[in-house]
């Protein structure tokens, strides 16, 4: 026993390991720490076999967290269940996202320091739920005031609401985000949940006017025709039928059996009513979905001059209606382009193809910009008033990595995305790690891993990636096409071994490409691009008429979104990859300066099906997420850190020496207090400026002494104050 010298017993770690031990041939090992075979990838994927069928979807590596999505519902998430993990150390209880929060939240209120919680993961893997998981588990468990209880529920509430208007079903996931997600929860000094605030990153509204097949629009459109009162679709001019709607019916899919579009109108009819919003504001909100319905339906048809014309201004009027615009300046903007000729203004007339563009354009400007104004808003129902000192945890659920048999510029960006974290992961894992060791003058095996670098830098570098070449492309209106950038694409980048481009390929594949396509092999994969509509969703114009018509109405949130100061800017905006990748990069920084956890989500198939363990789709995720390479360093390595000042300062009254000054240099200290509470040679070494141990649960048997101990000098000091008296 590592703590036999001290007076304060038996660890309470070491009899759960040993519990864990005898049904280990049965349930696996809880931690692939343990794994005897720690380097094959067959043991590990038979341990994650054996946990899954028990339905033990979590396991550890040393503090990351593996999660394999059941898709079912399991018996774990009770309030008996958060009780149970509620302070307890990391490695008594088997391994669950709980515990992993409940860590955090620990060393956020002992260390006042700021956190996050990564969670990655392809698309449909578990995200999501598991960092609503986490929410729900810090809004029982975390301590709170009857004031505080509004903080609590707009932060629980948030949720329906933005999943409402940014989730959709896709053929990976009946409940995909398609907008990232950072959230902050911010704790005062007393660990009670104060406020919060949540950056959305890049919303895919392309989907509002287009759905590919078994896919669906956003749930809100469903969700205000299956569930939204009579009266007020009456008053929208709505019918229930999602038929009748053009822009709900390209995917064929209006109804998905998983999704209870009725049942989640209702919760998020609730949800708005806890975090404020009025009914006013709703029925303008209301007022821009049921707005978008109808912009889909507007028809055109052409004169004898080729110009657009819409014959029947049935839908014209709804959203004149309920966007509070005059109808006839709205028909004479979906109908013509603004040209500024020598000081002059020009009306010319749209031809159909054209008017369809501005028309869609105008429905997705609509959407996107309400979408970041109920951001906006919720952010100001979460707002917290009280200025004194706060420490956060971020959570952190974006988009999971995708293929399809088509992919676009939206997969193009969302796998953009997933690149950049997992080059964060590698950073902040695989690659500071060694490179402490080597500071610190510790004995290292040096251990091999890809690094993705190679393939962030030739999408985003300067001058010379496919943001840059994309960008270019884009400023040159008119003679530029998605064909010239390809064509760039190719010349500059056609030899890089990252991106095959149709030129570079040979025979075999080439018959699976077609011409307008690029591969980019991605960390997780091969993706191959069709670049048709790059330009155009890289641009996303609006025409200046169509914007002036959205600064004159009279709905509030269209008001808010659409401000008059836009139309008199003569900077170019930017491009829509260009501010992702700005905001990514202010992410990655945000994340950067936090103390991060992990949470690693696997698919187990691709048939969104309970009780399925797909060898090769989980060996593949196993692989790209760098899961073996993580456990060896892990295992090689160790678990914990401490500069010696702060380990000794926390420790001290473990050990007569040390207790209540250590005169000496701390090294030495600390030397002297880890061999009194027995700690064994090789469970750690001493580096330049840290002490280094290697299994979590040594620290945390430490820290368990050092409750008890404090408990008892506490206890000793009051029965003397006692006497005294
Ligand atoms: V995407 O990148 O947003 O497309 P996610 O977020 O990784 O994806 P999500 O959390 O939405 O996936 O999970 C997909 C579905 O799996 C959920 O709708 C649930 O039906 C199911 N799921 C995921 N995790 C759990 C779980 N812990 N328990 C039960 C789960 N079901
Ligand atoms: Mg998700």
């Amino acid at each position: 026993n590592a703590f036999q010298n001290t007076e304060f017993g038996e660890s309470r770690i070491r009899l759960n390991m040993e519990g864990a031990l005898t049904a280990r041939d049965r349930v696996g090992v809880q931690d692939f720490v343990l794994l005897d075979s720690y380097t094959s990838e067959v043991a590990f994927l038979d341990n994650l076999r054996k946990r899954f069928r028990e339905n033990l979807i979590y396991t550890y590596i040393g503090t990351l967290l593996v999660s394999v999505n059941p898709y079912k519902d399991l018996d774990i998430y009770t309030h008996k269940q958060m009780e149970l993990y509620m302070g307890v150390n990391f490695f008594e209880l088997p391994p669950h996202i709980y515990a992993l929060a409940d860590n955090a939240y620990r060393v956020m209120c002992t260390e006042f320091n700021n956190h996050f919680i990564l969670i990655s993961g392809e698309s449909g893997a578990g995200k999501t739920e598991a960092s609503k998981k986490i929410l729900q588990y810090y809004a029982v468990t975390c301590p709170t005031t009857q004031e505080l209880q509004a903080v609590r529920d707009c932060l629980l509430l948030s949720n329906p609401v933005l999943e409402a208007f940014g989730n959709a079903k896709t053929l990976r996931n009946d409940n995909s985000s398609r907008f990232g997600k950072y959230m902050d929860i911010q704790f005062n000094y007393k660990g009670e949940p104060v406020g919060g605030h949540i950056i959305s990153y890049l919303l895919e509204k392309s989907r509002v006017v287009h759905q590919n097949h078994g896919e669906r629009n956003f749930h809100i459109f469903y969700q205000l025709l299956e569930g939204g009162e009579e009266e007020l679709l009456r008053w929208l001019g709505l019918e229930q039928n999602p038929q009748n709607y053009n822009y709900l019916i390209q995917g064929q899919c209006a109804k998905v059996s998983s999704v209870n579009d009725k049942s989640d109108w209702r919760t998020v009819r609730k949800a708005f009513s806890v975090i404020d919003f009025e009914e006013n504001v709703l029925e303008h909100l209301f007022g821009i979905v049921a707005s978008i319905l109808h912009l889909g339906n507007i028809q055109y048809d052409e004169d004898n001059h080729g110009h657009a014309i819409i014959p029947n201004d049935s839908s014209l009027r709804w959203i004149s209606k309920l966007l509070g615009v005059p109808l006839s300046l709205l028909q004479e903007a979906l109908l013509h382009r603004k040209i500024e000729a020598k000081s002059e203004e020009v009306l010319s007339p749209l031809n159909l193809d054209l008017a369809f563009y501005a028309r869609d354009a105008l429905a997705k400007a609509i959407y996107g910009r309400t979408f970041t104004w109920l951001v906006n808003k919720i952010n100001e129902s979460l707002a917290n008033q009280d200025p004194s000192r706060k420490t956060v945890i971020g959570l952190l659920d974006i988009y999971g990595f995708e293929v399809f048999d088509i992919n676009s510029f939206e997969q193009f960006c969302i796998n953009y995305c997933n690149e950049k974290l997992q080059q964060l992961l590698i950073e902040l894992t695989l690659k500071s790690e060694q490179e402490e060791y080597e500071m610190e003058g510790i004995e290292w095996e040096p251990i091999q891993y890809f690094n993705n670098k190679i393939i962030c830098d030739v999408i985003e570098e300067k001058h010379k990636g496919i943001i840059s070449i994309l960008d270019e492309e884009c400023l040159r209106r008119g003679e530029a096409t998605d064909l010239t950038f390809l064509k760039k694409l190719e010349d500059k980048l056609g030899n890089h071994p990252h991106i095959l481009t149709h030129k570079f390929a040979d025979q075999k594949i080439r018959k699976s490409m077609d011409l307008e396509d690029f591969k980019l092999f991605h960390y997780a994969g091969e993706v191959t691009y069709c670049v048709i509509g790059f330009l155009d969703k890289n641009n996303d114009l609006l025409y200046r008429n169509l914007k002036e018509v959205m600064c004159v109405a009279r709905n509030q949130i269209i008001k808010q979104c659409f401000l008059a100061a836009e139309l008199d800017s003569k900077k170019l905006p930017q491009t829509v990859v260009t501010q992702f990748k700005n905001s990514l990069s202010g992410l990655i920084e945000i994340l950067k300066s936090k103390e991060p956890s992990y949470v690693r989500c696997i698919k187990p198939n691709d048939a969104k099906q309970p009780g399925r363990f797909d060898d090769v789709l989980i060996r593949h995720q196993i692989k790209y997420l760098g899961l073996m390479e993580h456990l060896r360093v892990r295992r090689a390595g160790f678990a914990y850190r401490r500069k010696y000042e702060t380990f000794l300062q926390r420790y001290k009254p473990l050990c007569p020496d040390t207790w209540p000054h250590w005169h000496g240099p701390v090294i030495k200290g600390v030397e002297i207090l880890v061999k009194h509470i027995g700690y064994k040679p090789e469970d750690y070494k001493l580096g330049r400026n840290k002490i280094f141990i290697r299994y979590a649960k040594t620290l945390f048997a430490t820290e368990d002494a050092y409750e008890i101990c404090k408990h008892q000098l506490a206890a000793r000091i009051q029965a003397r104050y006692k006497g005294y008296r």
